[in-house]
């Protein structure tokens, strides 16, 4: 079938277990593309949309039941359990195997398997890898098509016996003779998203949906490339990528974690309010960095495509995706309007008149619930996106100058904050927290520690990820990149954000700029550099002093009150918490008690 041998077995075993009526190799060609959207408008899970209003484009819905990743079904099957850590569910990998082949078995009848090789990254680089999944969701074949790079090149790159990732994955609803079943098939009672680390193998049954199905994105490159990463120093992050470029021509590439749902989409394809500066696209979710000759970290986005959050998105907030979406889309979970296009949430002041809600019912303004679900998403090519950066598939990746994290945070955490070391930035990554968005199945709004925002994308032990980022800093002649805690959500006693965010967000990413060429200035506080009062461009910006200082402020209490959540946050994960760690909470936990002394 292939000339890998290993992968024909692969696929032979697969198919005696899983029993389809036909198996396709996919070629990742537009025709192939077509083919899939044709046989989900055919079963009716998918609607071309209007092509005068948004040609080559789709509006899937979903299963109610199949919105959003599960956490809960999420398993790291590591040999033992104190490799998973406290934070992932782990489950025995020869127990696990042996509960997934039984529901594997036959589970494909009915349907086509399609056999899809894929590069995460540009097809050759250095710092990409390949997979092959192997799915019965032609919605998934599309998808991968959009965000990944599917085909012959990749069957090339793999040659007699180059190294992939198996990524086995079905609905998990088998056809009887003549029934065309649900128009979106999914198997929410027997959900499980599982990982073998050691073995680098993904099995996920029983859900369609975005990271649970389309398993290049957080399965692979997140979960199985953190574990490779460990072992083969380098780091794969959920982090955007961009290039900042000042007025005089400058550029500097910088990338951020921000937890699903907290931003980085939008920070990606900012445009600047600040004349002069402009900011391109490298990614919008994911980063592998691995070190160059030069002692840099060079990064890649491993993607392809935007799998991006829908609602919120619009021409006031976000441009860029805006003008992305005109065209070869699939809308997942968002509305139809009257005349066939799409709508959600935030894309217009006002919502239209009457629309079809993502449930398919119809819906008005009146109406309790909102047209698109809080995770409906857009698959776009990046391609599309008018603020793509010409080196976004350079082979050897972008040197990374500077990395933010970032959450929720409604008080506390200032708008921006810089590291005084590696250590201490590592030391921030594993600190942040955020409130829950609708990215995970769950309750929203609460509180929770997401560590880097990998917290469901860490496919080891939260605290030995700790230790690796610690070892990366250690890398002998490494020039690492500097270190920023970020915040745009503060929000004031009415509940209000008090930072205007998106576009503005450039005055910070400004200030970075101008710290990491040494030309710009900062206090020295108990909690890290912050900027001075000058350093930060708030010209223009309707801000009053109070809202500046609350962004700005070192809030001395409220920082000594995180200290002991912390130190019990730490403590669950027992002695693999870096002792590195351990002494920058103690040493700011010193200067905060000063400063409070100082103070009082
Ligand atoms: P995932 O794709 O789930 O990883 O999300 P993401 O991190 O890419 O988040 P995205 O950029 O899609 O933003 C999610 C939500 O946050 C949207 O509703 C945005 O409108 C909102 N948002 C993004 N940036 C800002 C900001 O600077 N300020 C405020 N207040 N909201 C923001
Ligand atoms: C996220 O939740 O961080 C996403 C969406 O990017 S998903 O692909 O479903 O994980
Ligand atoms: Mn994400």
């Amino acid at each position: 079938m292939t000339p890998h041998q290993r992968l024909n077995r692969w696929i032979e075993e697969i198919t005696s277990l899983c029993e389809p009526d036909a198996v396709q190799l996919c070629d990742g060609s537009p025709e192939e593309y077509q083919q899939m959207m044709a046989s989900l408008t055919a079963t009716g899970v998918a609607k071309p949309l209007n092509p005068e209003k948004r040609p080559n484009s789709f509006l899937v819905r979903s299963d109610p039941a199949d919105v959003a990743r599960v956490e809960s079904r999420t398993f790291i099957c590591s040999d033992n359990e104190q490799d998973a850590g406290p934070t992932n569910h782990w489950a025995d990998p020869n127990e696990m195997k042996a509960k997934l082949t039984g529901l594997f078995k036959g589970c494909m009848r009915g349907r086509t398997m399609y056999v899809i090789p894929f590069s995460m990254g540009p097809v050759g680089s250095p710092i990409a890898h390949i997979g092959v999944e192997i799915s019965d969701s032609p919605y998934v074949v599309a998808s991968m098509h959009i965000m990944t790079r599917v085909g012959r090149a990749v069957l090339e790159e793999l040659g007699t016996d180059g190294d992939f990732v198996p990524c086995l994955h079905s609905v998990g609803q088998p056809l009887q003779s003549g029934d065309t079943g649900a128009a979106w098939p999914c198997n929410p009672d027997n959900l499980y998203i599982a990982h073998f680390p050691a073995s680098r193998e993904i099995w996920s049954f029983g859900s369609g949906y975005g990271g649970n199905a389309l398993l290049g994105k957080k399965c692979f490159a997140l979960r199985i490339a953190s574990a490779m990463a460990r072992d083969e120093g380098w780091l794969a992050e959920h982090m955007l990528i961009l290039k900042l470029t000042n007025p005089d021509g400058e550029y500097r590439y910088i990338a951020g974690a921000f937890p699903s749902a907290c931003g980085k989409t939008n920070l990606a394809m900012l445009v600047p309010t600040i004349p002069g500066w402009s900011v391109e696209t490298v990614g919008d979710d994911i980063c592998w960095m691995k070190f160059g000759d030069d002692g840099q970290l060079y990064a890649i986005n491993p993607e392809a495509g935007f799998f991006g959050v829908a609602p919120g998105t619009g021409m006031d907030t976000n441009p860029n995706a805006m003008q992305t979406l005109d065209g070869n889309c699939i809308f997942t979970n968002v509305a139809e309007t009257d005349d066939g296009d799409v709508w959600w949430e935030g894309m217009t002041d006002t919502a239209p008149a009457h629309l079809i809600d993502w449930r398919g019912n119809d819906w008005t303004p009146d109406s309790d619930t909102p047209a698109a679900h809080p995770n409906a998403r857009f698959t776009v090519s990046a391609a599309q996106c008018p603020a793509i950066a010409d080196e976004w598939e350079d082979l050897k990746g972008v040197p990374i100058s500077a990395i933010l994290f970032g959450g929720r945070r409604a008080s506390v955490v200032p708008l921006v904050n810089e590291a005084t070391s590696w250590e201490q930035g590592t030391f921030f990554g594993s600190i942040v927290a955020s409130e829950k968005t609708a990215a995970a199945a769950g309750a929203i709004g609460e509180l929770r520690r997401d560590p880097m925002a990998m917290l469901p994308f860490c496919g080891y032990n939260m605290a030995d990820y700790w230790q690796h980022w610690i070892n990366i800093g250690q890398t002998a002649n490494a020039k690492l990149p500097k270190i920023y805690y970020v915040n745009w959500f503060r929000k004031d006693l009415e509940g209000q954000f008090v930072w205007p965010g998106f576009g503005e967000n450039a005055r910070v990413l400004e200030w970075i700029f101008e710290r990491c060429a040494g030309r710009a200035d900062a206090v020295e506080t108990p909690i890290g550099h912050l900027p001075t009062l000058d350093a930060l461009n708030f010209d223009g910006l309707d801000l009053t002093e109070d809202a500046i200082a609350t962004l700005l402020r070192v809030d001395i209490q409220g920082w000594l009150a995180e200290i002991p959540l912390i130190e019990s946050y730490y403590q669950q994960f027992g002695t693999n918490v870096p002792p590195a760690l351990f002494d920058q909470l103690q040493r700011l936990s010193e200067r905060l008690e000063a400063a409070a002394v100082n103070v009082a």
